[in-house]
């Protein structure tokens, strides 16, 4: 991987010096944690000798970002972030179809995306939805803990719960996705817009809620495990509980944009986010989702799906702009934010 990565570099640099300046740049947003994004850019730049400007935005985010930057693409390629709003752009043409060298060593769950995708997307981890709850305050408030998504609607958690907003957040859509595989389209709106009576805030981004409940300032966050469980190794009193009734999960996924400006650039991104190599960076900065190379180490901290309850997630379904957008408009009509 590494020789592969030095040539690409040694071609890059004689080509630079040929001709356009551009062959030396990537233009990236990362969906994953900001820690994580500047290690991998670091990692890839030290490998390949390209320069990669990258910014750190929310899933929603970076599809309206790309839907709207659509005759004049400024990003050449979008990594991490749910798999849903990745699966979307290609239904619209907004990304580029690239089948990379290390699609055959992805798991099944990974390689599916791409297959959905028409080879527009490919996973690269998984992540699976849980609460966490700060220990301290509900000592100091005798509260129970939850253990079921249907516990959160009690009473005693009014204001205590913070999630996340399913337009701009990969993570609250997920939620959003999962509670309608679980209890039906229309119980799941029932259930949403009375959870709503205990939500003191929907945050931009998915990870917040987490942070929030880490430092003290609310008592139970909505959210993916490994980023509560990364809150919890460095030492925050937040314990991490998969619901009873089963969970929702996220194929993270990467994307070249369609009509990219470094396009060679981008397939090389691809194939080191894609590699064991470059999959097992997150892990190295406490980023513990499961990742999808089978040749990748797992993290002794991520989520055992193994022994989680979780639901056939329908990708196809819940990634499509039919789907997505009808359960976005219902959820500005009968739950919305507070
Ligand atoms: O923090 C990592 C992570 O949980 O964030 C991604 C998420 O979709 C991006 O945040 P938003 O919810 O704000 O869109 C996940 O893919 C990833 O596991």
């Amino acid at each position: 991987m590494k020789n592969k990565f030095l040539a690409s570099a040694a071609m890059a640099v004689s080509m630079m010096a040929g001709s356009a300046y551009a062959d030396g740049q990537l233009n990236l947003v990362c969906s994953t944690q900001q820690d994580w994004c500047e290690k991998m850019v670091a990692e890839f730049e030290r490998e390949t000798g390209i320069d990669v400007k990258a910014v750190r935005k929310s899933t929603g985010e970076t599809l309206a970002q790309v839907r709207a930057e659509a005759s004049n693409p400024k990003i050449d390629v979008w990594w991490g972030g749910t798999g849903d709003p990745h699966l979307q752009a290609a239904e619209l043409g907004l990304s580029a179809q690239y089948d990379s060298p290390e699609l055959g060593n992805l798991l099944g769950w990974a390689s599916n995306m791409h297959d959905i995708s028409g080879g527009r997307t490919a996973g690269i981890y998984a992540g699976a939805l849980g609460f966490g709850y700060n220990t301290e305050i509900f000592a100091e408030k005798g509260l129970e803990p939850p253990a079921c998504w249907s516990d959160l609607l009690d009473p005693s958690y009014e204001d205590e719960i913070q999630m996340s907003n399913p337009h701009s957040s990969g993570t609250a859509y997920t939620v959003l996705a999962t509670m309608t595989q679980l209890l039906g389209e229309d119980e799941a709106f029932k259930y949403l817009a009375s959870l709503g009576n205990n939500i003191s805030s929907y945050t931009k981004s998915g990870s917040a809620p987490g942070k929030n409940v880490a430092r003290g300032e609310a008592g139970i966050a909505i959210g993916f495990q490994h980023d509560m469980i990364k809150l919890a190794g460095e030492g925050f009193p937040i314990m991490i509980v998969s619901p009873c009734e089963g969970t929702g999960y996220e194929v993270g996924s990467v994307s070249i944009i369609e009509g990219a400006k470094n396009l060679e650039n981008a397939q090389k991104w691809v194939d080191f986010a894609l590699s064991a190599e470059g999959q097992e960076i997150g892990a190295k900065v406490k980023n513990y989702q499961v990742p999808s190379n089978s040749g990748a180490a797992m993290p002794k901290e991520a989520p055992d799906f193994a022994s989680l309850k979780l639901i056939d997630y329908d990708f196809a379904t819940y990634g499509s702009t039919d789907t997505r957008t009808k359960l976005l408009v219902r959820w500005d009509e009968e739950v919305g934010t507070n």
